[in-house]
């Protein structure tokens, strides 16, 4: 089964900026936690992109390998093996098939809560989804201080709650036979996983070494992300551009399955308990300023993106005209 899509016009191209003049894509947003820039760094990449990668992160070393080769033992189990965590809805283990609604890729995958009770069986899950649970809480507070609203954890208190929805995913990109021995200038677009928004606030991801995740900069372009072990890079999600009232933008991404080397990734989605109105946050309007959204519940788009195609711009039913 090949799912193939017309090859790109890649990395050469233009961005949108806050003040809607384009100009030329100059690499993926880098952002040194470390640093005391990284507020404003992390808030020019949420306007421009709604992405950007993370060095210096602090999620020990450890804890992702450890996970990794957690992840790569069950992948590579004989598939009625991995049937038996399936099937994917809610939660589970699912391959090819992606969401309810006729959705394809080559990649198999495991959905998982990030209750930590929940997960007992595995010390490497609960360690490193800990870990990345703080860090996306300091991005949360990083973009609060950056955007100059109150108090710092606003937005991080969402993913604090214990009633937070929030969910894990790893993702693994078989070797794709179609592509085997093919140069990637020959190579057709084989699609892992099609383009589609996060809905939740933020997601951390990390991967291996393997190349395949593209951004979409809006304009019909795709950007492919150089792979890197050591780094996370965050996604805005849905949630959080209707919190910034549009300021931050969600981002288009996809990953194109790969020829010659199989990819695994791991995925946080930092999402708000089911119940909590998501509107834009009073501290981030600017004197009349008016929702560009219809009010919902994260329960009401979760439910709305559940019953979406990928691609769909899900948004889009609650724009207000
Ligand atoms: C995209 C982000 C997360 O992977 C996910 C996905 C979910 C799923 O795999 O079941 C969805 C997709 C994601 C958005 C639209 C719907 C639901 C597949 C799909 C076609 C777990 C999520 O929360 O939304």
């Amino acid at each position: 089964m090949v799912f193939v899509t017309k090859p790109p016009n890649e990395n050469f191209s233009y961005a949108r900026t806050s003040n809607n003049v384009s100009k030329l894509f100059s690499g993926i947003p880098l952002v040194d936690l470390t640093k005391p820039d990284s507020k404003q760094l992390i808030v020019k990449a949420c306007e421009e992109y709604g992405f950007f990668k993370i060095i210096n992160h602090g999620v020990p070393m450890d804890f992702i390998t450890r996970l990794e080769s957690e992840a790569t033992k069950f992948f590579s189990m004989p598939l009625s093996e991995k049937e038996k965590a399936g099937p994917p809805n809610p939660l589970g283990y699912g391959n090819n098939h992606i969401g309810k609604n006729g959705d394809v890729g080559w990649v198999e995958y495991l959905l998982l809560t990030t209750n930590t009770e929940s997960n007992s069986q595995s010390s490497a899950l609960n360690d490193y989804i800990s870990a990345v649970k703080k860090m996306a809480c300091e991005i949360l507070e990083l973009m609060a201080e950056g955007l100059k609203i109150q108090p710092r954890n606003v937005l991080s208190k969402l993913l604090m709650d214990e009633q937070s929805d929030s969910c894990f995913r790893l993702n693994h990109y078989p070797l794709c036979p179609e592509l085997q021995g093919l140069s990637s200038a020959s190579a057709r677009n084989v699609i892992g996983f099609g383009e589609h928004t996060d809905p939740q606030i933020i997601s951390v991801l990390r991967s291996n070494n393997t190349s395949g995740l593209q951004i979409s900069l809006g304009d019909g372009s795709w950007i492919s992300v150089p792979p890197d072990q050591n780094s996370f890079f965050i996604n805005v999600g849905d949630s959080l551009q209707v919190l910034t009232n549009g300021r931050f933008q969600s981002v288009r991404h996809r990953v194109l399955a790969n020829g010659l080397k199989s990819r695994v990734s791991m995925i946080y989605f930092g999402g708000p308990p089911l119940s909590e109105k998501i509107a834009p946050l009073q501290s981030v309007m600017n004197g009349e300023e008016e929702s560009l959204y219809e009010e919902f519940t994260w329960f009401e788009y979760k439910k709305s993106a559940c019953s979406s195609r990928l691609a769909d711009n899900r948004l889009g039913h609650f724009e207000r005209i």
